[in-house]
């Protein structure tokens, strides 16, 4: 979020399945005027005890303000867009031309056209923008935050920003519009190219639930159930090298990671239960996943709506379901994903908001060990990395080579409130000072 950022796009090799004259990257984002190191002080903090997210300063087009796209008349650019911000989402919309949806992550799509985008953070739309014939007028290309995901609006935040289509330099530049509540493009019925059936049943169901709590310590963090992600002495990828026949047990991982052992081409499933009035964009390493199923927004609901264990009534699972690697889900709602465990590797699952990542609100999937050991290995330079950081590349999750069921000294979160302790209890306590 500090900047060292940036797109890397990989070409097909079987060629782009749909034509375009002329392929351009734009990148979206946020800015903060301070650096990611002091504001995580101030926000995990027990001066901060409900967790409320650092709000960014403006937002960024192409990591600059007021861009221009210089195009030409009666052509089709392949526009790939990118959120490489760490925290908000965004509406784009442009000025008389549309949106013609062609892949989301990576996948392709069958064409959707839309007047609005909305896009989380780490989330990739490629658009086909067909330019007019007509020369004589530029057009505003709008982006705005989605403020649901603000606790306040500050009053030096830019919450609007347009950039430019540009036809003719020497003509005048558009104005500025302001998007208000817009019927933007649901991503649950985009239609991957390949008509890749729904995958059968699953084999392997992991039902988490999204909670933000306090701990002992007055500080605001995320949870898996009842889980905030703690990082291991030895890197899970270590563990899984130095251990041998135990890779396959998952007590070596350690009992603050949350890590699930997925076994070899098992359908698993997982049931996000979002607990929070939050939106938050989820994403897993290793897979595009099936999106089975995405409840609505709750948010004025007195309760979260968590998956209604026999099914939500009415509800048909698609037969081409959309497929992509960072999915929103809505307030107090939950989502349904499914995979092949068919790609071996240790693949992080975690909110992509920046902030909540922090907040350790991650788990790790663990799939198919024994062939990663059988046919994987790191390189010299991943265990270099590793010693000149000082860290550990031998040993269960607490650095215990001798014994991995033995893990004393791991790292663990921190113990929780007394019982009858609340957030709010916290900042009176605070403010009591
Ligand atoms: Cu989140």
């Amino acid at each position: 979020m500090d900047g060292m950022r940036g797109s890397l796009i990989i070409d097909d090799p079987d060629g782009y399945p749909y034509d375009y004259d002329e392929d351009v990257t734009l990148t979206i984002s946020e800015w903060y005027h301070e650096l990611v190191a002091p504001l995580t002080k101030s926000f995990m903090n027990r001066y901060n005890p409900t967790g409320a997210e650092p709000i960014p300063q403006n937002l960024l087009w192409n990591d600059t303000m007021n861009g221009t796209w210089a195009v030409e008349p009666g052509k089709t650019y392949l526009l790939r867009i990118i959120n490489i911000g760490g925290f908000v989402s965004q509406y784009l919309w442009m000025e008389d031309h549309e949106f013609e949806v062609v892949a989301v992550d990576g996948i392709y799509v069958e064409k959707n056209i839309t007047e609005y985008l909305y896009i989380t953070v780490a989330q990739r739309y490629d658009v086909l923008v067909h330019t007019k014939n007509d020369t004589s007028t530029n057009y505003a290309f709008m982006q705005a935050f989605d403020l649901d995901m603000l606790d306040t609006q500050p009053k030096d935040l830019v919450v609007n920003a347009t950039s430019y289509i540009v036809y003719d330099e020497s003509a005048d530049m558009p104005g500025e519009y302001v998007l208000g509540d817009v019927d933007y493009l649901d991503d649950f019925y985009l239609v991957p190219l390949d008509v890749e059936e729904r995958l059968p049943q699953p084999d392997h169901v992991i039902t988490i639930d999204v909670v933000m709590d306090n701990l002992g310590n007055g500080v605001n963090y995320a949870f898996f159930n009842n889980i905030t992600w703690t990082h291991p002495k030895v890197p899970a990828l270590a563990t899984l090298f130095s251990s041998g026949d135990y890779a396959d047990n998952v007590t070596i991982y350690g009992s603050n990671t949350h890590s699930y052992i997925l076994e070899k081409d098992e359908i698993v499933e997982i049931v996000l239960n979002n607990n929070d009035t939050g939106k938050h964009p989820f994403h897993l390493h290793g897979h595009a996943f099936q999106v089975i199923e995405r409840g609505g927004d709750y948010l004025d609901s007195a309760e979260p709506v968590p998956y209604p264990t026999n099914g939500t009534e009415g509800f048909v699972e698609p037969k081409y379901p959309a497929r992509r690697d960072t999915l929103y889900v809505r307030p107090q709602s939950y989502f349904r994903i499914r995979f092949k465990a068919n790609n071996p590797g240790i693949w992080f699952f975690h909110c992509h908001l920046e902030w909540h990542l922090v907040q350790g609100l991650a788990m790790v999937l663990i799939e198919d060990p024994m062939s990663i050991q059988k046919f994987q290995s790191l390189d010299d330079a991943w265990y270099e990395n590793c010693d000149s950081a000082g860290v550990q590349t031998e040993g269960n999750a607490a650095g215990n080579t001798n014994d991995f069921f033995d893990l004393t000294g791991e790292n663990v979160q921190v113990k929780a409130l007394p019982a009858g302790f609340t957030a709010r209890g916290i900042v009176a306590m605070v403010f009591s000072f």
